[in-house]
């Protein structure tokens, strides 16, 4: 990445796109593979990074900016609030006494720590963990509903990254979770469709009162 000046001129000559939400029917569609890492590849990925950062995201398939192509971008570092949380995070967790649990909490925070934009396209899933972990997900398509998914606690992914050089990684943690969640709507799927019925038809009729209403207000001004 730029740094200073190259990189405020870089960011300008990015594009926030427009975030397509459930119930639309293209969030169903299956993307396709990227034939090759081009120069219009990686124009549309840093697109789509500044438009998950506009809208507070950690990770954004293209079909969500209505491109169906195997592509994500993902920022799982915490954010400057965040940060600040941590560091009473660790002066709580130095008063505790369940020591595994404090080593294991720091363990989370030196990894995400490091953590930078990721790139991905035509990921692959090569390995699932039998372990499931619950994490609460919530998802930029679906705005402000979250719910408890469970999903495979490690993977392995295979995919090419922003130079188009394939990489493999191991993935635990919310690496995993998000991954997975963003494999997801490459394939047409939202986390909602793995809740119950009845939520995903409660959660769908709110953001479509909510869609009526914007029109409505639309029409009125
Ligand atoms: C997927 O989701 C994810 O409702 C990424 O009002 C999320 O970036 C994977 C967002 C959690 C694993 C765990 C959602 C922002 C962002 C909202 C997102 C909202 C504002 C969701
Ligand atoms: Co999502």
């Amino acid at each position: 990445m730029l740094d200073g000046a190259a990189r405020k001129a870089y960011l300008k000559s990015m594009t926030i796109r427009p975030i397509i939400e459930v119930p639309d029917p293209r969030l169903k569609t299956i993307s396709a593979p990227v034939a090759e890492v081009t120069d219009a590849t990686r124009a549309l990925m840093d697109d789509m990074l500044e438009t998950m950062y506009a809208a507070n995201g950690i990770g954004l398939a293209a079909i969500q900016i209505g491109v169906a192509e195997r592509i994500i971008v993902m920022d799982i570092s915490p954010s400057k609030g965040e940060e600040e949380n941590d560091s009473q995070a660790e002066q709580a967790e130095d008063d505790t006494q369940d020591d595994a649990e404090a080593a294991e909490a720091k363990r989370w925070r030196d990894l995400l720590k490091d953590e930078k934009p990721r790139f991905f396209v035509n990921p692959e899933i090569t390995w699932t963990a039998d372990e499931t972990r619950n994490y609460q997900e919530g998802c930029l398509s679906v705005p402000g509903f979250y719910d408890d998914v469970a999903r495979p606690a490690q993977c392995k992914i295979s995919f090419l990254d922003y130079d188009g050089t394939p990489q493999e990684i191991d993935c635990d943690g919310l690496l995993a979770t998000c991954i997975q969640h963003e494999m997801d709507h490459l394939n047409g799927i939202v986390f909602l469709d793995h809740l119950s019925r009845l939520k995903r038809q409660m959660v769908v009729k709110k953001l479509q009162k909510a869609e009526r209403e914007k029109a409505e207000q639309a029409v009125q001004a």
